[in-house]
């Protein structure tokens, strides 16, 4: 699939797994991931902090396979040498990774590019550099990542819904018990870890959330 297309994809698919090997029931990445494609989820991130370059390598490379068979957008945490080198279709970057610019310089035009933020000015200076979306968050305390920020203030929330021109992509915390009202706030594009990854069944996981998201449309 186009890059082209990939963008278009994103706009249109409302979750986006978020790979941890440490938080996936004892299944390896590769095995994760593959059920995460199989439930039909369509953007996927790898996301390792723990593991060597080359162990990083070598899963994405393979997992970057498996996405692009299946029409699915992979996306690789952190590093934008490790999306370049496994072929990834786009790299997230943190507020202490590589600034967008300089992302966008090594990987090119095409390489779709994610930033993490939490605050009115991030979220600006993101739009301003010219990331494809945003993650944003934490909507929600979580358990999944350690140094997460302090919850996203309602001034940020209401910027990221009527003032953002690029996708928002809401992250942290994310469960069936808070999707809709996320939805139903205006929310339309839901990361998560646990709420799919954990889960002992990924599919009637993603099946659930799906329909969630289906509900709260009808009521809004
Ligand atoms: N980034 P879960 S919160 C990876 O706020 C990540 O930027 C966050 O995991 C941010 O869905 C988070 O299990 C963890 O809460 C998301």
């Amino acid at each position: 699939m186009s890059r082209t297309k990939q963008r278009e994809q994103l706009k249109n698919e409302p979750l986006y797994a978020i790979l941890g090997e440490s938080l996936s029931l004892g299944r390896n990445n590769l095995e994760t991931a593959e059920a995460v494609i199989n439930a039909g989820v369509k953007t996927i991130q790898y996301r390792e902090k723990n593991k060597t370059w080359r162990q990083k390598y070598a899963e994405g490379t393979a997992i970057a396979k498996m996405c692009r068979q299946h029409g699915v957008t992979f996306i690789m945490n952190d590093s934008v040498d490790l999306a370049i080198a496994c072929g990834a279709d786009g790299i997230h970057v943190g507020q202490d990774d590589a600034p967008l610019a300089i992302a966008r310089k090594m990987a090119g035009p095409d390489m779709i590019i994610g930033v993490s933020t939490n605050t009115v000015e991030e979220i600006h200076t993101a739009v301003l550099e010219g990331a494809d979306y945003v993650g944003f968050g934490p909507m929600f305390p979580t358990q999944s990542k350690k140094d997460a920020n302090p919850v996203v203030t309602a001034e940020a929330v209401s910027y990221a819904l009527h003032k953002c021109s690029i996708p928002v992509v809401a992250i942290g915390g994310i469960e069936t018990e808070n999707i809709g009202s996320l939805y139903q706030q205006g929310f339309r594009f839901f990361a998560m870890i646990s709420a799919i990854v954990s889960q002992p069944d990924i599919k009637s996981a993603v099946t659930h959330l799906r329909e969630l998201i289906e509900i709260s449309k009808k009521s809004v």
